[in-house]
């Protein structure tokens, strides 16, 4: 029936409340409304960064009144949700995707103009939120933007990190420095916080089991640390749903501790409430390595804590049997990091429901799904049993007793199927042996979901037969699919690339809020592959965006880039296994072909620039010196009159969202050259894809899909497979082969670092070694076929016409690589949710 007004004149409240404002007269009132109150400021002397904060909160009233309208039919609806738990969230920046999200661009320009104001200057106001490391934090963002334009009921869970990734600098010396991130220095206009919703989380203490025929423990003692909500809305392409993502930081409980104070402890209770403060403080800069660090552990469970307490809350007032979580919640883990939420929702279930263990075993094990993102053993989570027992003593019980006395689901289980199977048993067990004892928080995560999955087709393949092969053979192959990584099409063509949007739009005739939601419909441009006109088109869109790159560079590093070349870009973390030592050794070597020329020769040799941008962890040394390598390198080769206008370099400091979105749509080609078996899907590849530019890479992760869909003669493979990877390295390290035999092309490269051509060649020595000793990551075995696909890149560049005509193809066979077709694969085969969409 129809609701009844809750209270006061019903007409005077319909009056007054308000919608959106959509059209430019009442943007303009908004945004100067928002000048004159929110800001408290002149109109008259009003800069660009206020004129970004006005426009900024005059988005978000719209974006506020979508969230209320889309939380409101959730509560209504009461439809199955799906937790997106992520300890990374790499948002980048808002304002942009925000009005285009609404289909609001157009009018808020017009609006600014208007005002006296330049859009793109206001958009450059904005800092990148930076609450992640890389390909994990970014694909989380992407699933969020996915999730509401596909209206699904979708929360994200994540840490709201006073300090994001570090800001990288780069000393003239090549050494990367690192500065605190303090995106939250100005005010952020793109986050609620909701200071009512709190929970208290423990941490240390004792437990002591009951022993009274229940599992049951008491859980007391310790510190309680109060985790507070700060919502950020998250916009759906063209919808009005706006889902949440609630981000948590952590305070002291009651402030400061007054009896602390009386007692003279002034130190001590200052101390403590710093503590606190110190859980959400910083995101932790190591991308796929752990440390064992006592205060990570302490974020990843403060924030599984809170947001599976906050679930729990909003599901009990439903008023549902508690038996029927999992047909209300389905939790994604990305990564092991919140694996916690298992021994946690079994503490919940257990300890305060007071249910069987098997039954709340089952709830748990049907209510949630583990993606994993790597079989790198060194990024494999382990913690040791002495520090989770001292910051989490239950959590360790429960962890035991999932080990042992759900050993009838377990080890039972698995010495019933493999008698006598010794090795099985401890290859399998959560605790692995040793000094001390750790905690595999991969078995954990597998044995407490309900479904597994790897990101890419050939690393879904990689966890089933290695990492987790044995758990396979205990629970059936069924338990582990693939959902291959995908990435949305707003941010990584329509906001990054609108000349591009523009265009194909153009060229199908057909609106961008069809095709960007049904992104499969790019295949409408093969035919226009035969239409010269639209080439050029295509073509001018590729030459705007390396100027608008180049303009970008002159601007903030002075510096002049040459954009008649091929742009050649490798842009991600530094890693071994990424092997952007094997790109800089190449690009040595391109060096030392070019000097070796005669003026005649060089005529015919295609300009190429090469971009390179990313960030090391702090500690990781072999990543740095490659760092120095790359920047001392160009240093070198960007003023040799012989070369430079054939071969420039470039390092791009302080890598973020925001230098993709200009890095991308430029590139000619990208490199994605892993070592085959090692990069579990890559996302940056079907970026560049997307924008039109081609691949070079290796046979790995998602490069393989990308093959299949776009054509496997529009991209330059190279180098060994998989299945060849431990075989080789076997040969390395029984039966090496020095460096000038194995691979004479390198040798020279090396010769050449150690010459001092590049710098004191003693700085480089610690890299180059780990080439020549043991190699892991195979360079050797792959440069020469390396150098020949880059020579094959040579060769089709010089065909034009057949270059651009690959590149649209590219672009046009990339529909699969929609993070919407991810979004719901998950959403129908894992956990089961449906669109609510609002008003309907
Ligand atoms: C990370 O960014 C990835 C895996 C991890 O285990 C961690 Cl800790 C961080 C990356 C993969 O390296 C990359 O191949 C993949 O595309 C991405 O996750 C998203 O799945």
């Amino acid at each position: 029936g129809k609701e009844k007004w809750p209270r006061g004149d019903e007409k005077t409240w319909k009056d007054a409340i308000r919608g959106p404002d959509t059209d430019t007269t009442s943007i303009t009132k908004s945004v100067v409304n928002h000048v004159q109150t929110s800001l408290a400021r002149q109109a008259y002397n009003l800069d660009t960064s206020g004129a970004y904060q006005a426009a900024a909160l005059s988005v978000r009233d719209n974006l506020i009144l979508n969230w209320n309208d889309t939380q409101l039919q959730y509560t209504r609806k009461a439809p199955k949700r799906a937790y997106y738990l992520s300890l990374e969230f790499l948002m980048g920046r808002t304002l942009d995707n925000a009005m285009l999200n609404l289909g609001l661009k157009d009018n808020y320009k017009e609006s600014v103009d208007k005002l006296g104001f330049n859009m793109e200057d206001l958009l450059e106001q904005e800092r990148d939120a930076a609450l992640g490391n890389g390909g994990l934090g970014r694909l989380a963002a992407c699933y969020l933007d996915s999730s509401a334009s596909q209206e699904l009921p979708v929360w994200g869970y994540g840490l709201r990190y006073r300090y994001g990734i570090f800001q990288q600098l780069i000393s003239p010396e090549g050494q990367q420095l690192e500065a605190p991130d303090p995106w939250l220095e100005m005010q952020n206009p793109w986050e609620l916080p909701r200071l009512d919703v709190n929970y208290e989380i423990r941490f240390y203490g004792q437990a002591e089991r009951l022993n009274d025929g229940t599992p049951r423990a008491h859980w007391t003692g310790g510190q309680e640390v109060l985790a507070v909500a700060y919502d950020v809305m998250i916009p759906g392409c063209y919808t009005k749903s706006t889902n949440n993502l609630r981000l948590w930081e952590s305070k002291p409980k009651r402030g400061f501790d007054l009896n602390s104070f009386n007692a003279g402890n002034y130190e001590g209770a200052v101390g403590e409430s710093n503590s606190a403060f110190a859980i959400t403080s910083v995101l932790y800069p190591n991308d796929q390595t752990t440390f064992g660090k006592e205060l990570r552990l302490k974020q990843q469970y403060f924030w599984t804590a809170a947001s599976l307490a906050d679930m729990i809350r909003r599901f009990k007032n439903l008023g549902k049997p508690i038996t029927d979580i999992p047909d209300y919640i389905a939790i994604q883990l990305n990564d092991t990091h919140p694996t916690l939420v298992i021994p946690e929702l079994m503490r919940i279930l257990v300890d305060e429901e007071d249910l069987d263990w098997d039954v709340a075993w089952k709830i748990t094990t049907n209510t949630v799904f583990y993606t994993n993102h790597t079989v790198l053993p060194e990024a494999l989570e382990k913690w040791p049993v002495p520090l989770m027992e001292h910051l989490l003593p239950r959590h360790m019980q429960i962890i035991f007793d999932i080990n042992m006395y759900a050993l009838s689901h377990f080890l039972q289980t698995v010495e019933r199927k493999f008698p006598n199977d010794r090795d099985r048993l401890a290859r399998m067990s959560l605790i692995e042996e040793g000094y001390p004892q750790q905690v595999r928080m991969a078995h954990l995560a597998c044995i407490g979901s309900k479904k597994v999955n790897g990101v890419a087709e050939l690393h879904s393949d990689l966890v089933r037969t290695t990492i987790l092969k044995d758990f396979v053979e205990l629970e059936g192959i069924s338990k582990f699919s693939n959902v291959t990584n995908g990435i949305t099409p707003r941010r990584w063509l329509d906001q990054c690339n609108p000349e591009l949007s523009a265009l194909i739009s153009k060229t199908l005739k057909v609106d961008k809020s069809v095709w960007l939601k049904d992104l499969d419909r790019l295949e409408g441009l093969l035919p226009f592959t035969e239409d010269a006109a639209f080439r050029e088109e295509w073509a001018a869109v590729k030459q705007h965006n390396k100027e608008r790159l180049a303009a970008h560079v002159k601007a903030t590093l002075g510096l002049d880039i040459n954009t008649h070349a091929m742009f050649d870009v490798q842009i991600k973390r530094l890693h071994e296994y990424k092997r952007q030592t094997l790109n800089i050794l190449g690009v040595i070597h391109r060096y030392i072909t070019l000097k070796a020329m005669s003026p005649e020769e060089r005529k015919k040799v295609n300009p190429r620039v090469v971009f390179f941008a990313g960030k090391a962890a702090p500690g990781y040394y072999i990543a740095k010196i490659t760092i120095r390598l790359i920047v001392n390198v160009a240093n070198i080769i960007n003023v040799d009159p012989d070369t430079k206008d054939l071969l420039s370099l470039y390092f791009l400091p302080d890598y973020s969202v925001s230098l993709a979105e200009i890095l991308i749509p430029t590139s000619d080609i990208s490199q994605h050259i892993s070592t085959a078996g090692t990069e579990a899907s890559g996302t940056s590849n079907m970026k560049f894809c997307l924008n039109g530019g081609l691949l070079v890479g290796t046979v790995d992760g998602a490069n393989i899909e990308i093959a299949e869909s776009v054509g496997e003669e529009n991209v330059f493979f190279f180098g060994h497979l998989t299945p060849a990877v431990e075989d080789l390295r076997h040969e390395h390290r029984y039966h090496p082969v020095p460096l000038e035999q194995k691979c004479p092309a390198l040798a020279r490269v090396f010769e050449k670092i150690s010459s001092g051509a590049f710098g004191d060649a003693g700085v480089y020595e610690p890299l180059l070694a780990t080439i020549r000793t043991g190699d892991y990551y195979l360079i050797t075995e792959d440069f020469d076929s390396y150098i020949q696909a880059l020579a094959m890149v040579d060769e089709a560049y010089l065909d034009r016409t057949e270059w651009v005509k690959k590149s649209i193809r590219t672009t046009a066979r990339m529909g699969k690589f929609s993070s919407d077709r991810c979004i719901m694969e998950y959403a129908d085969s894992y956990w089961n949710i449906e669109p609510c969409p609002v008003g309907k």
